[in-house]
Formats: structure tokens, C-alpha cells, sequence
């Protein structure tokens, strides 16, 4: 709600609505609130500046390494990622074993400069290298009646530390409907800032969805399922009432605990300005209609 967005305004954070809101929001915004001429921060090209490298190498979650911020960045050099092989299987015509060179082989890696918004309010702007998934899941074959696709982290207690001890049911699992493993924005990223994943962002493969709050974006990927049933995810597991399985980003709909209405951009300094946060965080005209007739409070 763009009443809660006005805390941090200033005279100069009025900009035309059009500079960073599409013309749907534009309307709705004007008739809900009847706020035509103030608005939130802008969010317009400045929004799309990376976050510096050593910020998002820093600050992370990976539990599999410790529920500290800083501790994937302390551990993660424990993890050995060679060799690397990915298990497709499931409702595939070429289930199997794909090793992760075979794979990158075939694939092309561009850059996608993407804003990351993690479900406890913070976000980065991040320069992902990687590859659609849907151009993996067409090399193993999906078959026509699969409906979902189920990721895997990998389960390595000697040397992923934090899996020794119970914060989360190991390993690490997530799912996505088809139809959005499919969508052009949907990655397997392998690198950040053209470097090969750093490990406690994920390495060697993980998954970056970027309308969708960051936990549904599975690091260190062994094994991709496609089923015809709602996989379970590890944080709807831990804490049903608080995390779904759809877990679009979503300003309107509160996290129980706290407001997802704005968010802290992390790199800026303890003290920097939160910025609103953006409905599907900025990608409404990309992914809006893969949910269309779906009641987006209740699909939380
Ligand atoms: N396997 C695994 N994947 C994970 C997590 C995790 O703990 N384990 N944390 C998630 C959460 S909550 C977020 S916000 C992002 C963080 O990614 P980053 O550290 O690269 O910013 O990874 C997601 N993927
Ligand atoms: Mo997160």
C-alpha cells in the first residue's frame, strides 16, 4: 500500500509515476489514494546498479553453513564442487546423471542483472552469469504430464557444517509450477560479476527466480525432479504459517512477523533509506500473467 511507502519521502523523491510504474499501477494507484502527484523513492534506472561484489559475498544465507550472516563467507570454502553432476529425473524422457560439464557445454551463459529481495526485508541488485532453466529441462525431455519441478541441494555434512545441525530438515528442497521453471527469467546461474560462483552464494549451480522472495532461489543444485504433485519446500516444512509455496514477492501481503511493504537495500550503510518494495519485485509485466484467476493473498 503506497500509504506505508511515504515514511522516507522527501521533495526530492517525488518523480513522475511513470518513470517506474506501469500504466496499470499508475491508474490504480491514482484511484485507490487519490495520490496522483506524490510518490514513493524512485525506483527507476539507479535501481538497477549492482551491489558491490564484497557485499554480496558477505552477506548471506546458507544455513548449510550456519544461520549467521557471515558464516556461509567463514565456511563455504569447505565445499568441493568437482566433479559436479546434476540428477534429472522423474517425468523425463532422458532421465539421468548429467555432469555439470556436459551440461555448460551445451548451454550459453549471458549476463542477467536481476534484483534480489529476500522474504526478511533486505534486497541487492545482482549480476547473475547463467542460462534459462526451460533450456536444461529441454535436454532431459519433459514429458507431458509433468506438472512441477522439484530441486535438491546437496547433503554433505563434513563438509557443509551447518547441515550437522537441525535448523532445517536436510537437505535443502524447493519447487517451482512448470510453467514458471519454463519463463525466460527463471536462471541457473553459474557466476556473479562474470567470476565463477562464489560457494557461499551457491556454487557450482543454483537457481535465481527473481519475482520470488530469495529463499525460493535453491543453491548448490544436485538433483532437478519433475513430478505431477506440489513438491515440498523447505520452508514450508519448518514454518507453515509463514512461508508458502508460491512465495511471490508481494508488498501488499505482510509477512506475519513484519511488513514486506518496503525493504533495505543491503550496502548502503545501516542508515540507508529503505525503498519500496515492488509488486513481483519490478517483474509484474513479465510473470502477472502466469497468475491470472489465482487469489494472490492466499497464494502467499
Ligand atoms: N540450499 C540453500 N539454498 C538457499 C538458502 C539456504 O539456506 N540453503 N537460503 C535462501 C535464502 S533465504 C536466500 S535470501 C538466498 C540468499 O542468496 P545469496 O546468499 O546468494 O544472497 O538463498 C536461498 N537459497
Ligand atoms: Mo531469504
Amino acid at each position: 500500500m503506497a500509504h506505508r511507502w511515504t515514511n522516507d519521502l522527501t521533495h526530492d523523491d517525488v518523480t513522475p509515476k511513470s518513470a517506474y510504474l506501469n500504466r496499470r499501477q499508475v491508474m490504480a494507484g491514482m484511484a485507490g489514494l487519490g495520490l496522483a502527484a506524490l510518490a514513493p523513492k524512485a525506483r527507476a534506472a539507479a535501481d538497477l546498479t549492482p551491489t558491490d561484489f564484497d557485499v554480496i559475498t558477505q552477506y548471506n544465507n546458507f544455513y548449510e553453513f550456519g544461520t549467521g550472516k557471515d558464516d556461509p563467507a567463514k565456511h563455504a570454502h569447505r565445499l568441493t564442487t568437482k566433479p559436479w553432476s546434476i540428477k534429472i529425473d522423474g517425468m523425463v524422457d532422458r532421465p539421468g546423471d548429467y555432469a555439470l560439464e556436459d551440461i555448460l557445454s551445451q548451454m550459453t551463459i549471458e549476463e542477467r542483472i536481476y534484483r534480489f529481495r529476500c522474504v526478511e526485508a533486505w534486497s541487492m541488485v545482482v549480476p547473475w552469469n547463467g542460462f534459462e532453466l526451460k533450456d536444461l529441462l529441454d535436454l532431459a525431455g519433459v514429458q507431458s504430464s509433468a506438472k512441477y519441478v522439484a530441486f535438491e541441494t546437496l547433503y554433505r555434512p563434513k563438509e557443509m557444517i551447518g547441515q550437522n545441525s537441525p535448523f532445517l530438515d536436510w537437505p535443502y528442497v524447493e519447487g517451482l509450477r512448470l510453467d514458471e521453471a519454463n519463463h525466460p527469467l527463471t536462471l541457473m546461474a553459474t557466476g556473479i560479476y562474470g567470476k565463477d560462483m562464489p560457494k557461499q552464494n551457491g556454487a557450482p549451480i543454483r537457481l535465481v527466480v527473481p519475482w520470488k522472495y530469495g529463499f525460493k532461489s535453491i543453491k548448490s543444485i544436485v538433483r532437478i525432479t519433475l513430478t505431477d504433485k506440489e513438491p515440498p519446500t523447505s520452508w514450508n516444512k519448518s514454518i507453515p504459517g509463514e512461508y508458502g509455496f508460491y512465495s511471490n514477492v508481494n508488498p501488499e501481503v505482510d509477512h506475519p512477523r513484519w511488513s514486506q511493504a518496503s525493504e533495505r537495500p543491503i550496502g548502503g550503510g545501516f542508515f540507508a533509506k529503505r525503498i519500496p518494495t515492488l509488486m513481483f519485485n519490478g517483474y509484474e509485466q513479465e510473470v502477472a500473467s502466469l497468475y491470472e484467476g489465482m487469489d494472490l493473498r492466499k497464494n502467499y
